[in-house]
């Protein structure tokens, strides 16, 4: 694995309704993501954060998206920043910051791993548009505008033209579809392990799957790890919590499975919520599934 890791915060919350997001990058870095990385090996730079600004309207004209204005600006900033960081020879690990900020990653890694694979580990689809989208909320669209769907100034950020295959692209721990999501995943053939597969297959079984279609035939592998994945019983900090997720141990297994192939180009880490959180626990829980997804050993 590239032993030169920069982490990029976004403290964004404006793509989900409940506030407090935008306060998980600095829980992240408490939590001590430098340090544990550092002490493993890595050479860890922080780049700092992204600026999101609090804008007083939180629609834009013509359209049902919530701070699409600003959002589209930060993930386009967020996007050459990951671009940068790759194009250094560093593997950008970003920390969120609501799962909007997928957009933005995800471009600025398609520039320089096209046909990257993604795993997109989440209790939700992330695949609204516009159109099926209950709330309005853009970090219920960042799936499917990687994918080439949704709002122009979103899905024109990157390299035009360059988007996620969805053929390249896997659901981990979805237990909350909205109609409109079911029926286009089911469109574009993009393959997904809900919870009932975890129960059935066991973790081992649906990462061995997960790791043969991410990594036939691309150029890289893309870690988007949403922490409300994991049952609310291991981390309670997140805006969207669902319960009957994936456990700890079933997600420390799979980062470690991730680790073992040694393909991982780029990840983020998303949706921490420390104002729904007790003692900071998901945050750190976020920093030891970073420990094994660098490969971190328990002797
Ligand atoms: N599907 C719902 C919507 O689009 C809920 C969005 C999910 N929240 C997240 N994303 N945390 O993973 O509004
Ligand atoms: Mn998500
Ligand atoms: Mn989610
Ligand atoms: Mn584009």
């Amino acid at each position: 694995m590239n032993r030169n890791i920069s982490v990029v915060g976004v403290p964004m919350d404006l793509g989900a309704d409940r506030r407090g997001v935008d306060m998980g990058p600095s829980a992240i870095r408490y939590a001590g993501i430098v340090e544990r990385l550092e002490k493993i090996g890595y050479k860890v730079q922080d780049k700092g954060d992204i600026i999101v600004r609090r804008p007083k309207e939180n629609t834009t004209a013509g359209t049902n998206l919530k701070y699409l204005d600003e959002i589209a600006r930060v993930n386009l900033e967020l996007c050459e920043t990951v671009a940068g960081e790759m194009a250094k020879g560093n593997f950008p690990l970003v920390i969120g910051g609501d799962h909007s900020i997928a957009i933005g990653t995800i471009a600025g890694v398609l520039t320089h791993r096209p046909k990257s694979g993604v795993i997109w580990y989440d209790a939700h689809g992330d695949m609204n548009t516009a159109e099926t989208s209950p709330s309005g909320n853009i970090h219920g669209m960042s799936l499917a505008v990687s994918l080439g769907y949704g709002h122009e100034s979103l899905t024109s950020i990157g390299s035009s033209n360059v988007r996620l295959n969805p053929e390249k692209t896997v659901l981990i721990g979805a237990r909350a579809l909205d109609p409109g999501e079911k029926e286009f995943i089911k469109k574009l053939g993009v393959k997904v392990f809900t919870m009932h597969e975890i129960d059935r297959l066991g973790m081992a079984r649906v990462m061995e799957e997960a790791m043969k279609i991410v990594t036939d035939g691309t150029d890289g592998v893309h870690l988007s790890l949403d922490l409300d994945g994991l049952d609310p019983h291991d981390c309670p900090g997140v805006g969207t919590p669902v319960i009957g997720g994936i456990s700890y141990r079933e997600s420390h297994l799979a980062m470690e499975i991730l680790a073992e192939a040694n393909v991982l180009t780029s990840a983020e880490f998303v949706e921490v919520n420390p104002i729904l959180d007790q003692m900071n626990q998901t945050a750190r829980v976020a920093v030891a599934l970073m420990g094994s997804v660098f490969g971190e050993k328990l002797i």
